[in-house]
């Protein structure tokens, strides 16, 4: 149920507070210790942002798409690395409970993600299936009123603070494609469950990835979500294609973040005896990453909007993702270079937002597979 106006207006002035009053300052050390600090993580949890997309029923906020996609406006301007530490509670952890499981296991769980208490995480890519996500080898056997689990999991955000994993796993021996995936909701600390060392990444420090490995992992029979197998692919794709306009959205904040940076810094350099602000190369690198941000901003909200009103927009979903992540890395290269030498050192953190911005071509879908998803779809539909 959406919010009334006042309570959204509320939330989305008390997070702008946060962001630039306890988050913006601890941008710099956060990057260089890797680590979001105990006290914010508590915060957030203070300030409910865990239980963002969780329904109210379940002890969350029940924000729609549009007003998750405000809040990312909000939240997004500021180092990628906070916003994960909500995100996949928000998003990938929670969406596909949210979405399939049964009533008994949304109870079990939804109110622990959305206070905070426990963080999801989602298991899907694999060493040997990553873009190929159909393709995964991890295997659930049904043993009694256990299945068993084997198989390990790859760069899994947040999985080493994880309490719940949502994990995908092929319940039918003799399928290779989608059909045979199903999804089960296991405890971090179920027996056979075991976490490799966090990765070090080019950016985004601060969030952090690393193996999941299953070895005869036995989880209760009710462990599958929705109690049906052969339904977890589908419940994957759902997921990821909520979380792409969440992806998109900040995108989009950053992106703007970084042409106010590239601005201010831009209107205080001088160079010939004036501005540079005043040269008419830079203005189009202002201008340009300006213009891209406003559509990728535009079409955000559209889609969004889109989505709450019970539209299919899973190839708008895709086109955001696409369009949003591509645009950010555009403004963020355009920022550096406005910063001239200044945009390669550290001190001013551009470069910093440079490295982060990356991932977001990668994560949840890969630009090319995007490209993918609309293609087909636009042809899918041609033949109807
Ligand atoms: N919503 C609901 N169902 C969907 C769906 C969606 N968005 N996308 C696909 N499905 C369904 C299809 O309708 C199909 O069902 P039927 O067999 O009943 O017709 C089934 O799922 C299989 O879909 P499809 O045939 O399209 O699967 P493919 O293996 O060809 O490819 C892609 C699917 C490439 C789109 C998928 O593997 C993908 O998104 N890969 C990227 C994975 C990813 O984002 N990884 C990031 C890791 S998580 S951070």
């Amino acid at each position: 149920m959406a919010l009334d106006a006042d309570t959204l207006k509320q939330l989305l002035d008390t997070i702008r507070r946060f962001v630039d009053e306890r988050l913006i300052p601890l941008e710099a050390e956060v990057d260089r210790n890797d680590e979001v600090p105990a006290a914010i993580v508590q915060q957030m949890r203070e300030l409910g942002l865990f239980g963002l997309t969780i329904p109210e029923d379940y002890g969350g906020l029940g924000l729609t798409m549009s007003e998750e996609v405000q809040v990312a406006f909000e939240l997004g301007r500021t180092t990628p690395a906070f916003r994960s530490v909500i995100g996949t509670n928000v998003g990938i952890g929670s969406q596909g409970l949210i979405m399939d499981g049964t009533d008994g296991q949304k109870r079990r769980y939804l109110p622990k993600l959305a206070s905070g208490e426990i963080i999801g995480s989602f298991a899907l890519t694999e060493p040997g299936a990553g873009s190929d996500a159909a393709s995964i080898r991890t295997s659930a056997r049904r043993d009694g009123n256990h299945y068993v689990i084997n198989g390990s999991k790859r760069y899994i955000t947040n999985a080493h603070v994880a309490g719940l994993f949502t994990v995908f796993a092929r319940t039918d021996p003799h399928s290779t494609g989608a059909s045979g995936v199903s999804a089960f909701l296991d405890p971090a600390d179920a027996q056979g469950l075991s976490l490799g060392i966090p990765e070090r990444k080019m950016g985004q420090k601060g969030a952090q990835v690393c193996d999941v490995m299953f070895d005869e992992c036995r989880v209760p029979a009710d462990a599958l979500v929705g109690e049906n197998e052969g339904i977890g692919f589908k419940t994957a794709m759902k997921t990821l294609d909520r979380g792409r306009i969440h992806i998109a959205a900040v995108s989009v904040a950053v992106a703007e973040r970084l042409i106010r940076m590239a601005l201010d810094y831009a209107m205080e350099r001088e160079q010939f005896g004036k501005p540079i602000a005043e040269f008419q190369l830079i203005q189009a690198m202002l201008a340009d990453s300006k213009a891209e941000a406003y559509a990728a901003r535009c079409m955000v909200e559209e889609t969004a909007r889109r989505r709450d009103a019970g539209e299919d927009v899973s190839t708008e979903a895709s086109c955001c993702k696409y369009f949003c992540t591509e645009m950010v890395g555009r403004v963020a290269d355009r920022a550096v270079q406005i910063h001239g030498g200044a945009g390669y050192i550290a001190d001013y953190g551009v470069e910093r937002f440079y490295r982060d911005v990356r991932l977001f071509r990668i994560y949840e879908g890969t630009s090319q597979i995007q490209q993918l998803i609309i293609a087909r779809n636009m042809i899918r539909a041609a033949r109807k």
